[in-house]
């Protein structure tokens, strides 16, 4: 089934110049570029984008990390493309995630692990609006 998710190079993949890097790997797994800009959230921002996390004891952190510097946000789109996405990124924590995926490879630790995605169909229907109007998704 075609479907969307977004994806966020995270300030960390930024810095580290992985922002081709990573959009290689989901473009080779199938993924299709539909929409993309470079962005700086405000510490407001980043905390509306993870609000699911508020009560979390890493929110503060999480939000001071995604408000730190630039960021790549993407629209992609492709076969069970949340999973198929997910599966590529690797497990949240780079030192459980499968050997080959985006953060065992390139991740630091369990915050700073390079890329973002969504992780159901609800939370794509959130992040995606979040970022792009309808008219800057080229599907
Ligand atoms: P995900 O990015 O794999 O979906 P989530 O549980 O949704 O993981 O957490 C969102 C982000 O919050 C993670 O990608 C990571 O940057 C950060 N994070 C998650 N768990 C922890 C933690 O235990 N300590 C510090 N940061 C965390
Ligand atoms: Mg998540």
């Amino acid at each position: 089934m075609k479907e969307r998710t977004l994806s966020i190079v995270k300030p960390d993949g930024v810095e580290k110049g992985v922002i081709g890097d990573v959009l290689a790997r989901f473009e080779g797994a199938g993924m299709r570029v539909a929409a993309i800009k470079m962005v700086h959230l405000s510490a407001e921002q980043a905390g509306g984008f993870y609000l699911v996390h508020k009560d979390r004891p890493f929110y503060g952190e999480l939000v001071e990390y995604m408000s730190s510097g630039p960021v790549v946000v993407v629209v992609l789109v492709g076969d069970n493309a949340i999973s198929a996405v997910r599966e590529v990124m690797g497990a949240t924590d780079p030192g459980k995630a499968a050997p080959g995926t985006i953060r065992a490879d390139l991740a630091d630790s369990i915050e700073r692990n390079i890329v973002h995605g969504s992780d159901s169909p609800e939370s794509a229907a959130y992040e995606i609006p979040y970022f792009f109007r309808e008219i800057e998704i080229q599907e």
